[in-house]
């Protein structure tokens, strides 16, 4: 049986015990950043949903807070579902979420914090006249939900997306017009629909600037800005997003690319990952983004452990001006406070076909930065002269190739019984040369149970550039960044003998036919030392 207390997370958000799911309503106020989830107080398993609370400085260390909002009115007697929260420029904040209703059916309702003086909103109120916006003429009553941040118009009204499917197939996102968040008129068209995409949860809608890292509002608008629109597949259960142009005359959302429209081309994240929120952080002038890490184990095993999933390290997001077709991810940088020692391998030659062990002690808090250089582009591109077309997939890391793969193995064993290689793996298709980013959780973990994917996509590197990645490893989560956050993988592994001090890390490099050499510096990270606020 796997060891359960080795699986906790020691930097990663979780509640102490019972069962999470998506990140409600993050928002800053007087100091403190608020985090609410889904959560269920009784048990390791979904149901019962109310709003779970913390409260942090920094987004890393976080206080946890009596329970927000619990199903206790017949507009959410069957669960406290996702919602958003929206601060007015006077202040305010409004918080709007999708209640299960007595009848099953998902309506939206308005709550708000009682005292906005009280720094950690601790009382919220529901509005006496909830809900505030049923199911309308065509949609499923029970494909209605998780109501997006609001933002204004040019004329003062404000606008907020409610997801859904049109007819089976068509993913939707409705847009509701209101003056006082009260009273609500849906518009006569979409924001923006995709075919053969299903119901979509949890939309994400906000601007990005493309000649800056800085955040912006939900409501900036401008010659600079362009609009993520991301929607969760509730069929795939994967978040995707693309950017595109809003017009905010006609409400109405165009992405640049139509062949990479939502849920056609970008995942957030091409791990175990979903629901994923972003918000306006005002107190950096930053957008952070925030996503729910489900387990692959049994729920036999989370019952065990009494306690199921984990959240993100909150990522920035910015645009990325050097390819213009992606977001970028990173770490926020008050993670770093958490660094400890560090060990540093300058120069590193990891010739085809080899294993490099990285003595740096205990593995199982750490992060990762490395930067591969393969040995020439002449070298390589007489290589690729030699490859057949490949097809873009990933596969297992023992599956050796000319050009790959290469990377790092985390949470691995002494005898390799036990490794989850995170890696590159080089590729000819279309007669260019093309990178594969992977995770290959195939040997991660000897309990049976667990599910083991592999992960990976393509990611663009430009040229002149090294191939470079940031992993963030906490126990049973490893969370991988390549190409400075163009991709980003999360992954949960469970192993039962790479644990404690027999965790290792090593450097690989399993191609046939290609030397690279590595720099690598490896931080061991200290715990965020999560608990209950002192008062509760
Ligand atoms: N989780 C919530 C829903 C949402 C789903 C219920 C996504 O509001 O659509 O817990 O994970």
């Amino acid at each position: 049986a796997a060891d359960f207390a080795w699986q906790r997370t020691s930097y990663h958000f979780q509640p102490e015990k019972n069962w999470m799911n998506d990140p409600d309503g993050p928002l800053f106020h007087l100091g403190w950043y608020h985090l609410f989830y889904q959560y269920n107080p009784d048990s390791a398993i979904w149901g019962n949903i109310t709003w779970g609370h913390a409260v942090s400085r920094d987004m890393i260390h976080w206080l946890y807070l009596p329970l927000a909002m619990v199903p206790d009115h017949w507009y959410d007697i069957d669960g406290v579902w996702t919602g958003s929260a929206t601060i007015l420029p006077n202040g305010t904040i409004i918080v709007l979420y999708t209640g299960d209703t007595n009848e099953a059916v998902q309506v939206q309702n308005l709550a708000y914090p009682s005292n906005l003086s009280d720094p950690l909103l601790l009382d919220w109120v529901k509005y006496s006249d909830n809900p505030v916006i049923t199911p309308p003429t065509g949609i499923e009553t029970d494909e209605f939900r998780d109501p997006t941040t609001a933002w204004t118009g040019p004329n003062g009204t404000w606008y907020v997306l409610v997801g859904s499917r049109l007819n089976t197939t068509i993913g939707v996102a409705l847009v509701y017009e209101t003056l006082d968040f009260k009273n609500y008129t849906l518009l006569d068209h979409p924001l923006h629909t995709v075919d053969g995409t299903g119901m979509w949860e949890c939309i994400d809608f906000y601007p990005i600037s493309t000649n800056s890292s800085v955040g912006l509002d939900n409501s900036a608008t401008g010659p600079e800005v362009k609009h993520v629109l991301k929607a969760s597949l509730d069929n795939l259960k994967l978040d995707y997003y693309a950017i595109g142009t809003y017009d905010e005359g006609n409400v109405t959302w165009t992405p640049d690319d139509p062949e990479m429209d939502v849920g056609i081309g970008l995942q957030v994240d091409y791990g175990r990952y979903y629901a994923s929120k972003t918000f306006y952080d005002q107190n950096k002038g930053r957008r952070i983004l925030w996503g729910w890490v489900n387990e692959t184990d049994a729920d036999y095993d989370d019952l065990a452990k009494g306690w199921a999933s984990v959240q993100t390290i909150p990522r920035v997001v910015t645009y990325d001006s050097l390819t213009g077709t992606n977001i970028l991810q990173w770490p926020v940088e008050e993670i770093e406070s958490l660094r400890l020692n560090s060990t540093e391998f300058e120069d590193v030659f990891v010739e085809a076909g080899s294993l490099v062990p990285l003595d740096i002690g205990n593995a199982t808090q750490l992060d990762i930065s490395v930067e591969f250089e393969i040995e020439s582009t002449q070298a390589l591109e007489e290589s690729m002269l030699g490859e057949t077309e490949s097809q873009l997939e990933c596969s297992v890391a023992d599956n050796r190739t000319t050009l790959g793969p290469f990377g790092l193995a985390v949470l691995a064993d002494e005898s390799l019984s036990e490794l989850t290689p995170i890696f590159f793996r080089l590729a000819k298709s279309n007669g260019s040369l093309k990178t594969l980013f992977c995770v290959d959780e195939t040997r991660s973990s000897k309990a049976t149970e667990v599910f083991k994917e592999i992960y990976g996509t393509v990611v663009p590197v430009l040229d002149g550039e090294k191939f470079t990645m940031r992993i963030l490893v906490d126990h049973s989560i490893v969370e991988s960044f390549a190409q400075a956050g163009r991709r980003v993988i999360t992954s949960r592994v469970y192993p039962t003998e790479a644990i404690f001090d027999k965790a290792k890390l090593f450097l690989f490099n399993n191609a046939t036919d290609l030397n690279v050499t590595a720099a690598i510096k490896i931080w061991q990270m200290n715990s965020a030392d999560i608990h209950p606020f002192p008062l509760y």
